[in-house]
């Protein structure tokens, strides 16, 4: 057989290979952090946190946490930018996009999804029941369907009336920390010491109609590697899917950066690339030994931090 692209084929597949390198300092199970650790962003994240705890404490894993601690927030139609009650796109349709990622490294994603109130929970569908990691639109809506789950009108009244107002200017402009405000990103490290994350959104308010932002894109929104750890993302996502930021800060985290080292570093790395003044990203990473860290462009990004049963909200610090 030919060599392919230089290298001998036997040498590629034979057994006698070279071995792959030993497993990550972080992943040695010894140093794992077992007394179950959540991170959450913004302040709805202590609901998350909350319903994740209690279900570690009946032997939920961290997948488990993650997924139903999200959901909750889901279904909160106070809520302008999550599930139930978010902000439209220009033509007033709710459009949602969410992804979840487990310890084995499987993932799974819906977005531009509409009428379904619980995305996260398609994601994890999408990640357990199909071959794909991805689904989008109508053929996400209908899987969900197939699965299902049932239709709904998710535009609130308050939402409707906040699109009413903005179709009188029009105007499409971001707004740090109000518009951008409310994706969900939830990191959690389980009684076993594995790790899982979700992140769920309906995006940015009044975007074009079709547009996802980085919450369902793996590597982008949301990433975990349980031999390492795990990261989200909230703020502009289109900031965060031109440096892959949350995948960005796990492979800081491997080359030995802590995850508020990570999080700065893929922060500043943003303000070095664009221009930062009017638009917002907040990054909140673990790692496997109970480390906690953080960092955004702008003051205002706080999460919800759960170590051994104990909640905290903590202020994030920011660039500027
Ligand atoms: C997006 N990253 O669609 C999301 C919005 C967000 O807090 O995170 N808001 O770009």
């Amino acid at each position: 057989m030919a060599a392919i692209l230089g290298v001998d084929p036997i040498r590629l597949f034979s057994a006698s290979a070279p071995k792959p390198e030993p497993k990550h300092p972080l992943a040695n199970p010894a140093e794992r952090f077992k007394g179950g650790h959540m991170l959450a962003t913004w302040n709805h994240g202590l609901v998350s946190n909350a319903e994740g705890w209690r279900l570690m404490q009946t032997g939920g894993t961290a997948l488990d946490a993650v997924v139903e601690g999200t959901a909750l927030v889901e279904s909160d139609p106070t809520g302008s930018s999550v599930g139930l009650g978010g902000r439209p796109d220009r033509d007033g349709k709710v459009t949602l996009d969410a992804c979840v990622m487990n310890a084995a490294g499987d993932a799974g994603g819906v977005c531009f999804l509409e009428d379904i109130e619980h995305p996260v929970r398609v994601a994890r569908t999408v990640m357990e029941e199909t071959p794909h990691v991805l689904l989008a639109g109508q053929g996400a809506r209908d899987f969900a369907i197939s699965k299902g789950f049932k239709t709904r009108d998710l535009l609130s009244e308050d939402s409707r009336k906040a699109w009413e107002e903005w179709k009188k200017s029009a105007e499409y402009k971001p707004i740090i920390n109000i518009e951008n405000h409310d994706t969900i990103g939830m990191l959690a490290q389980d009684l076993d010491g594995n790790l899982a994350g979700a992140c769920t959104t309906s995006g940015l308010a009044f975007k074009l109609r079709g547009r996802v932002g980085d919450s369902p894109i793996i590597g982008a929104g949301l990433f975990v590697d349980n031999e390492v750890g795990a990261c989200t993302a909230t703020g502009l996502g289109e900031a965060v899917m031109k440096t892959l930021g949350s995948f960005l800060v796990v492979e800081l985290m491997r080359q030995g950066a802590t995850p508020a080292e990570a999080c700065f570093e893929a922060t500043t790395r943003i303000a070095s690339k664009m221009p930062v003044a009017d638009l917002q990203v907040g990054y909140l990473a673990m790692d496997t030994q109970g480390r906690a860290g953080s960092h955004a462009i702008h003051k205002g990004f706080n999460y919800a931090r759960t170590l051994n049963g104990e909640t905290q909200l903590v202020d994030a610090p920011s660039i500027d």
